[in-house]
C-alpha cells in the first residue's frame, strides 16, 4: 500500500509536473496574447488622440474664418516659450508667469517738474539699461498682460520728448508691460497731421513687433498718477482727462484728444484715424465720432487717476488752426470707410532705433503752409 502509494504519489508527481508545464504554456501564450493586446490597445489610442488634435484644430481655424497657418502653428505651440524666445534665454521664461494686475509696485500720484536740467545723454545713462535697443521694454520677472506699441507724432519738439522720456519710461516699467516707443517725426516742414503720423505710426509699429495694443500720445503730456496704465481697455480709453492746462478738468464731455488707447481691432474696425486734416484740429473729434459710429464708446479713468501735467508752449510753427477742418466734422459718418488706414499712404525716410525710442521720419505728402 505504501509502495503502491509511492509509485502512484510518484505518477501523480509526473503527472502534476506535465500539467503545471502543459498549464505554464497556456499561460505564457495567455501573457503573450495580453501583451498584443495592450500594445495594440495603446497605439489605437495614441493614433485616435492624434486625429482627435487634428481635428480641433481644423475646426479651430475654420470658425475663426482668417486664421492663418502661422497662426494655427502658433496656438500648439507652448505660449510660454513662444512668448519669450526674442529676449530671454529659454531657461528663463520657462518659470515665468503673468504679470499681477494691478501691477504691484505702483506709487500713485506722481511729482513731475518740467524744469529738467540733464541733458539727453544723462537721461539715457539714467534710464536706457533697463531697455533694449529702439526704447524697448519687458518686464523681467513675469509676461506682460498687454504688447504696447506707444505712437507719438512728431516735429521740431526735442526738448518735450526729452522730459516725456525722462519720466515716462520709469512709469511704464513700473506698470509691467512690454512695450516700445516709437516718435514718428514728420519730414518736411509742410501743414503738421496728427492723424495721419499716428496711422503711419500704427503701420510701422506692426512691423517691429506683434504688439495688440496701441496708445497715441502728444509728446508734452506727462501723466501725474501711474495707476494710469497705458494699456488698453474693452472700449477705446481716453487716458489724458484731467490736465493741469484745463484745470484738472474735461474742457468738453467728448474730447477725445491728448493720451488715447486702442486695441488693435477696435483701431481696425473705425478703419484707423483720418488722414485728412491738416494742420491743427478736428481730428480727435473726428475719431471720436469713428468710435461711436462703430457701437463702441469711451473708457476713461476717474479724474484722480487721469490727471496730467503739459508742458507749456506755444502753437508750432506750420500747424495753425485749419477753418476747414471743424466742417469735415459733419460728414466723418460716410468718410471714415475711405479716409482711414485702408487710404494711407506715405514713405518712410528713416528709421533710426535710439537707446530711448525708434525714431521714424515719415514723408507723408503734406501740403505746404
Ligand atoms: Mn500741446
Amino acid at each position: 500500500m505504501i509502495l503502491f502509494c509511492s509509485i502512484r504519489s510518484g505518477w501523480a508527481t509526473q503527472h502534476a509536473i506535465f500539467r503545471t508545464a502543459k498549464m505554464m504554456r497556456k499561460l505564457s501564450f495567455l501573457v503573450a496574447l495580453v501583451l498584443l493586446s495592450l500594445v495594440s490597445f495603446a497605439g489605437v489610442l495614441l493614433y485616435s488622440k492624434d486625429s482627435f488634435l487634428t481635428y480641433l484644430t481644423t475646426t479651430y481655424a475654420v470658425a475663426n474664418g482668417n486664421y492663418t497657418f502661422s497662426g494655427r502653428v502658433k496656438e500648439t505651440e507652448d505660449p510660454k516659450v513662444s512668448q519669450g524666445t526674442t529676449h530671454m534665454p529659454a531657461s528663463m521664461n520657462k518659470t515665468l508667469g503673468p504679470c499681477t494686475d494691478p501691477p504691484p509696485n505702483l506709487l500713485g500720484p506722481l511729482q513731475v517738474e518740467f524744469n529738467l536740467s540733464l541733458t539727453l545723454e544723462e537721461v539715457i545713462k539714467e534710464i536706457s539699461p533697463a531697455l533694449q535697443e529702439g526704447g524697448r521694454y519687458k518686464p523681467p520677472d513675469c509676461i506682460a498682460i498687454q504688447k504696447v506699441a506707444i505712437i507719438i507724432p512728431f516735429r521740431n519738439r526735442h526738448v518735450h520728448l526729452k522730459q516725456w522720456l525722462y519720466y515716462l519710461h520709469p512709469i511704464l516699467m513700473r506698470q509691467q508691460l512690454d512695450y516700445g516707443v516709437y516718435v514718428i517725426n514728420q519730414d518736411g516742414d509742410g501743414l503738421f497731421n496728427r492723424a495721419k503720423l499716428m496711422n503711419a505710426g500704427y503701420v510701422e509699429a506692426l512691423k517691429q513687433y506683434d504688439y495688440d495694443c496701441f496708445v497715441f500720445s502728444d509728446v508734452d503730456l506727462v501723466p501725474l498718477d501711474d495707476r494710469n496704465i497705458y494699456k488698453c481697455f474693452d472700449n477705446p480709453r481716453h487716458l489724458s482727462v484731467a490736465i493741469d492746462k484745463f484745470n484738472f478738468i474735461l474742457p468738453y464731455d467728448t474730447i477725445f484728444g491728448g493720451v488715447s488707447s486702442f486695441f488693435k481691432n477696435q483701431f481696425l474696425k473705425i478703419n484707423g484715424f483720418p488722414n485728412t486734416y491738416w494742420g491743427w484740429g478736428g481730428e480727435d473729434d473726428d475719431i471720436y465720432k469713428r468710435t461711436l459710429f462703430r457701437g463702441m464708446s469711451i473708457s476713461r479713468p476717474d479724474s484722480e487717476t487721469g490727471r496730467y501735467k503739459m508742458i507749456v508752449h506755444n502753437r508750432d510753427l506750420h500747424n495753425e488752426a485749419n477753418p476747414k477742418n471743424p466742417e469735415k466734422l459733419i460728414h466723418t459718418e460716410t468718410t471714415m470707410d475711405e479716409d482711414g488706414i485702408n487710404s494711407l499712404k506715405y514713405t518712410v525716410k528713416e528709421i533710426v532705433k535710439g537707446a530711448l525710442y525708434t525714431f521714424i521720419t515719415v514723408d507723408i505728402q503734406a501740403p505746404a503752409s
